[in-house]
């Protein structure tokens, strides 16, 4: 890639981690180019950047990879205008990456619980299965007593407005909301963002 290309962000719609630097880019107004790839298909460009094929990878306007959702919102929120989402040192910085590590941590789980429930019945493992959905539960809670808000609104509390519209995306029978208001809340407030209605899992 010459330095004068646009970067580009590989993404699948459905995809959490990729909705983080999606909405991202939109708030922090970097401009970038969306490439939809299929990693368990190991698209060839996704392979060539990222040692573990996975989405959301974004190559930098230098040529530089960066994978993993953490560190590419924080290398947006560099580079982008406007207030910083990832605050960049002291206690602040400590609060909001453990609330996006615990959303992130509710993700990850899920996406467990996703590609345990697309094996054969019989290749299913429902101890595991409990346990990660058990975790999930345990995250929730967490985020709930967090007292998250729309309006302190960062990394951390993205994060948690993304997990959980993917549950109801991808886990519908999962109860993430009943005895948790201030969750239920805080993702009614961050879809009606434009940064979210544009980025909708599909
Ligand atoms: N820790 C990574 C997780 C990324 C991730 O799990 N991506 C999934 C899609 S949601 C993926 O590409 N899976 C393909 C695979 O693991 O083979 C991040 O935060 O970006």
């Amino acid at each position: 890639m010459s330095a004068a290309e646009m970067m580009k962000l590989y993404i699948t719609t459905p995809s959490p981690f990729a909705r983080k630097c999606r909405v991202v880019a939109r708030e922090k107004g970097v401009s970038l180019e969306e490439v939809v790839v299929d990693p368990y298909a190991n698209a060839p460009e996704l392979l060539a950047y990222n040692p573990l094929i996975q989405v959301p990878s974004l190559i930098a306007e230098d040529g530089l990879p960066l994978n993993d959702s953490p560190i590419i919102c924080e290398y947006l929120d560099m580079v982008g205008s406007g207030p910083r989402l990832t605050p960049e040192s002291g206690p602040e910085r400590l609060r909001v990456r453990r609330i996006e590590a615990t959303a992130d941590g509710l993700l990850e789980m899920g996406v467990k619980l996703v590609l345990e429930k697309r094996r054969p019945e019989h290749e299913r493992s429902p101890s595991w299965m409990e346990r990660w959905a058990a975790n999930m539960h345990r995250a929730l809670d967490a985020l709930e007593a967090a007292d998250l808000s729309a309006d302190d609104f960062h990394i951390g509390s993205l994060t948690a407005g993304i997990a959980l519209t993917w549950i109801s995306f991808r886990h519908p029978d999962f109860d993430w909301a009943t005895g948790r208001p201030r969750l239920v809340a805080l993702q009614a407030a961050l879809e009606a963002r434009p940064s979210f209605a544009a980025t909708q899992p599909a």
